[in-house]
């Protein structure tokens, strides 16, 4: 995970990192603003997220449990906007599944009635912490891919009859329209004087431009429908059932939105299938690993199949293609604009993940053929 503020915005990226010092008296200050039943016992920090900052909520004796996130304004700005989606998408699924309370998560609004709580600057949501679960943090096996696929599957099954469109939260976050368009204004601004001597990276992108808004343009026509789609779709935010093994939802549900679902699939092959790192400067071990990419989609189709139309199956496929490009174009942008949306370890960091992600991009251009036959057999 990187650390990011708005593409394209000038905030520097310190409003971003700033360390989150919190006592347990301002945190019992928040926490009281909750409609929380019972009486908090404690309150301790969980994970080491670099967007939000995440407390576990301990209550007294029978009471539940819960989450209380301090969410990231700097990377959604619209905080109001974000934590509605997550309502209209989470209440519409506890209406389908047998236990809504495991299924989907379940907000706890402030005792005024609104989805989180103010201060200051910062804005504070919970939610019912969901007791006996699991999670991974990496998709290292077929196995763990194919639940991977089940996850996100079924969250967009149960999703396929929602309607209202969602606040776009982050502004054209896979439209590659507006992408071109940022890469377009970065280019000629030529900020840190980077584009000259990457020009041959810069060709990768340009020669792609047409196929890639050639599949927009589908999009945009209607052609490949819009759904609700989830926009974070790694192993880490698919809870499973302690118990049972089994996938039980889809959680981490700030960047749901509403765009093709194709995207939630392609993002996922990206990430699962690369025998190599996201940044490896070893070229060699970049590459798209078929086996992985048949165990997600198979998971994936499981759930899906139903409820895809035949154009979301024609290019379910290519999705892994345009999500990976958009990668490129992402990492290229920012090292041409200075490094100012990824955080960076050091100097050339994004020039080495634009290198590798176009290894990966190359080898899934490869094995196309390939993959169209399996999602023809799974589809
Ligand atoms: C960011 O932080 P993480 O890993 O969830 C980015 C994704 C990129 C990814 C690249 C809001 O996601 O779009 O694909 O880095 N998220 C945002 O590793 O920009
Ligand atoms: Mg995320």
């Amino acid at each position: 995970m990187y650390i990011y503020c708005a593409e394209g915005a000038t905030r520097p990226l310190r409003a971003v990192t700033e360390p989150c010092s919190m006592t347990q008296e301002r945190l019992m200050t928040i926490a009281r603003q909750f409609a929380f039943e019972g009486d908090i016992a404690t309150i301790e920090p969980l994970g080491e997220g670099f967007i939000n900052d995440t407390f576990v909520v301990r209550s007294v004796g029978d009471a539940p449990d819960y989450i209380m996130q301090r969410k990231n304004h700097h990377v959604f700005p619209d905080v109001p906007g974000m934590m509605d989606n997550i309502r209209a998408v989470t209440e519409h699924i506890k209406r389908k599944v047998q236990d809504p309370l495991r299924e989907t998560l379940t907000l706890v609004r402030a005792r005024d009635g609104r989805l989180y709580v103010e201060e200051g600057d910062n804005f504070w949501a919970s939610c019912l912490y969901i007791p006996r679960t699991v999670t991974y943090e990496r998709a290292d096996s077929r196995a763990l891919a194919y639940q991977g696929g089940v996850g996100i599957g079924r969250f967009q099954a149960l999703l396929a009859d929602f309607t209202t469109p969602l606040n776009e939260t982050i502004k054209g976050f896979h439209n590659i329209r507006w992408r071109f368009e940022q890469w377009d204004a970065t280019l000629a601004a030529d900020p840190v004087g980077r584009a000259e001597g990457v020009a041959e990276e810069i060709s990768w992108v340009e020669a792609r431009r047409e196929q890639m808004m050639a599949f927009w343009s589908r999009v945009e026509s209607g052609e490949i429908p819009t759904r609700v789609t989830h926009n974070d779709t790694k192993i880490s935010n698919i809870l499973f059932d302690e118990d049972s093994g089994e996938v039980l939802c889809a959680i981490d549900l700030d960047t749901v939105m509403s765009s093709t679902s194709l995207n939630d699939f392609g993002d996922a092959i990206r990430s699962y299938t690369n025998r190599g790192a996201e940044d490896d400067r070893c070229l060699e071990s970049v590459g798209m690993d078929i086996e992985m990419f048949e165990a997600y989609a198979e998971g994936y189709l499981s759930q899906r199949r139903a409820t895809m139309c035949d154009s979301e199956k024609e290019w379910l496929a290519f999705s892994a293609r345009y999500i990976t490009f958009e990668q490129v174009l992402r990492f290229l942008m920012d090292y041409i604009d200075g490094d100012r949306y990824y955080k960076t370890a050091y100097a050339e960091h994004n020039l080495v993940r634009t290198r590798a992600q176009y290894r990966l991009l190359q080898s899934m251009e490869e094995q196309y053929d390939a993959m169209c036959d399996i999602i023809r057999r799974l589809a």
